[in-house]
This record gives C-alpha cells, sequence and structure tokens, in this order.
C-alpha cells in the first residue's frame, strides 16, 4: 500500500527516480492523481520549504527536492487531464520578472491543459511587456502571472499596466497566484482574479475562457 509520507521523504532528499517509482506504485493502485499530488509531493515541497526557510537546507538541496517534484508530477500529468470536463481556449502563463520559482507555475500550466486549455508557456522572469505581447500575438484570453518572492509580486501590478498601456485591458483577464499573492493583493492592483492553487486557477481560467 502507497504510503504517501514516503513520497514526501524521498522528495526532500531529492531522490527523483525513487519518488517516480512511488508515484507509478500508487498510480497502480488506484490513488487519484490528485491525492498523490497533494499529500505526498505538495506536502514534500511544503516540508522542503520549511527547511529552506529555517536553514536547515540550501539551494542546492532544494533544487535537487524541485527536479524530483517535477518527475513526480510529469507522471501524473496525464492522470490529471482525464479527470473532469474540457474547455476551449488559450491563456498564456509565466512568473513574473525578478522571479525564477517556476514548480507552481508548471502546476497551475498542468491543471490548464488538463481542462483542455491550450497554454502558451513564457517561462520564469517574463517581463510585463512580455506577457502583453504574447497575449496581443496569440490572442491569449487570459494572461496568468505567478509569483514566490514579495519582492517580485509587485511586477504583477505592471502587467495590469502594461495591458492598459496596450489598449487591451477590456480584452484580457489577468489572474495572479503564488504563495504571497492575495485576493487582497490582487484587487488592488486591478487584477482580474486571484486563486490559491492550481486547480482553482485551471477552474477559473476555463471560465473566463467560456
Ligand atoms: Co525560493 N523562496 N528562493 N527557491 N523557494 C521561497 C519562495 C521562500 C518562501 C523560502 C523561505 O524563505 N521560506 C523565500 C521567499 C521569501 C519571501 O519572498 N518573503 C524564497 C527565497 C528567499 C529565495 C531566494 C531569494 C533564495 C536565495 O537565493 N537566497 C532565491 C530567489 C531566486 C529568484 O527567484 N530570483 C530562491 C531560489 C529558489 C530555488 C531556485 C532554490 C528554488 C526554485 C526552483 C524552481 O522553482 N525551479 C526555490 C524553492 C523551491 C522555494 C520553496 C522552497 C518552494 C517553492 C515551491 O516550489 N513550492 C519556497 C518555500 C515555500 O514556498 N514554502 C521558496 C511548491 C509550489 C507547488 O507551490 O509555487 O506556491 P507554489 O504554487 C502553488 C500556489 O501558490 C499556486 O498553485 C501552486 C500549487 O497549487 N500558484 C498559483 C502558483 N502560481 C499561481 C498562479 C495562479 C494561481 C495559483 O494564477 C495565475
Amino acid at each position: 500500500m502507497v504510503r504517501f509520507e514516503e513520497i514526501s521523504d524521498k522528495l526532500q532528499k531529492g531522490k527523483a527516480k525513487d519518488v517516480a517509482l512511488l508515484v507509478q506504485q500508487a498510480v497502480d493502485e488506484g490513488v487519484p492523481a490528485a491525492e498523490i499530488l497533494e499529500k505526498g509531493l505538495l506536502a514534500g515541497m511544503d516540508e522542503v520549504g520549511r527547511k529552506f526557510r529555517d536553514n536547515e537546507i540550501f539551494v542546492p538541496e532544494v533544487l535537487v527536492a524541485a527536479r524530483a517534484m517535477n518527475k513526480g508530477a510529469a507522471l501524473l500529468k496525464p492522470l490529471l487531464f482525464a479527470e473532469g470536463a474540457k474547455a476551449n481556449g488559450k491563456v498564456c502563463i509565466g512568473t513574473v520578472k525578478g522571479d525564477l520559482h517556476d514548480i507552481g507555475k508548471n502546476l497551475v500550466k498542468m491543471m490548464m491543459e488538463g481542462k483542455g486549455l491550450e497554454v502558451v508557456d513564457l517561462g520564469t522572469d517574463v517581463a510585463p511587456d512580455t506577457f502583453v505581447q504574447t497575449a496581443v500575438e496569440q490572442e491569449c484570453s487570459v494572461i496568468c502571472c505567478s509569483a514566490l518572492l514579495t519582492t517580485t509580486m509587485e511586477q504583477m501590478a505592471e502587467v495590469v499596466k502594461a495591458a492598459e498601456k496596450a489598449g487591451i485591458r477590456d480584452k484580457v483577464k489577468i489572474m495572479v497566484g503564488g504563495a504571497p499573492v492575495s485576493k487582497e493583493f490582487a484587487d488592488r492592483i486591478g487584477a482580474d482574479a486571484y486563486t490559491p492553487d492550481a486547480a482553482s486557477a485551471a477552474e477559473k481560467a476555463a471560465e473566463f475562457c467560456s
């Protein structure tokens, strides 16, 4: 029987192969993909975050844990795709300028694709104008911004301003998220939506595209 603590433990140690094996084992046992993600992989990343904050581990350990997280999540991707109704539409997503964190952004992307949305992934350290230009050129209905640092979340306000300046603010929805972001912050900068996690972000984007 699958033990979520074991997945979390191997992830924290950066044992990507073991994480993949355990995730596959859980899948084979019929455990829902969303549960494996939540109780195994994300629980492990939470613990990595705590240890990083408390200086128990440092950047190299966090990076190998992140690699293990991505490996496990990749296995769950087709299953998350299979769950739920499909939507139509195109969005672009990126982590804002100055910010290199992409695990949460990748999960949001994965869940959005799972909903049937076409997702243009701009990667990390994305300038406000790049979000806006992409939305125009690729006819995206939604711009999705992720930020993990309190110092970079203000870049989201710049994305809103850039959309206004380009004259597309009424044609595109702007969604924001990431650990330091809140509904109050989203309201303050004039974004259209804040969602706390990847699943609710996918729901909201699908709603905006419908
Ligand atoms: Co960084 N880091 N990091 N880090 N890192 C944090 C964010 C931090 C909280 C750690 C800590 O001190 N406890 C802290 C920020 C403090 C602050 O701003 N107040 C921090 C710091 C300080 C830094 C550096 C400055 C460290 C340094 O160099 N001294 C540096 C900055 C680099 C930069 O970006 N310029 C740095 C570097 C790194 C690594 C490169 C080592 C690595 C990133 C690897 C990678 O992403 N490829 C890393 C990591 C992994 C973390 C922690 C440990 C984990 C983040 C993560 O992936 N969580 C993190 C501590 C923590 O969060 N507990 C930390 C799992 C992920 C699934 O969650 O991204 O929140 P999250 O996504 C969630 C939701 O937020 C939401 O959905 C996701 C899943 O449901 N969501 C959205 C995300 N985007 C969304 C968008 C939406 C909607 C929902 O709509 C569009």
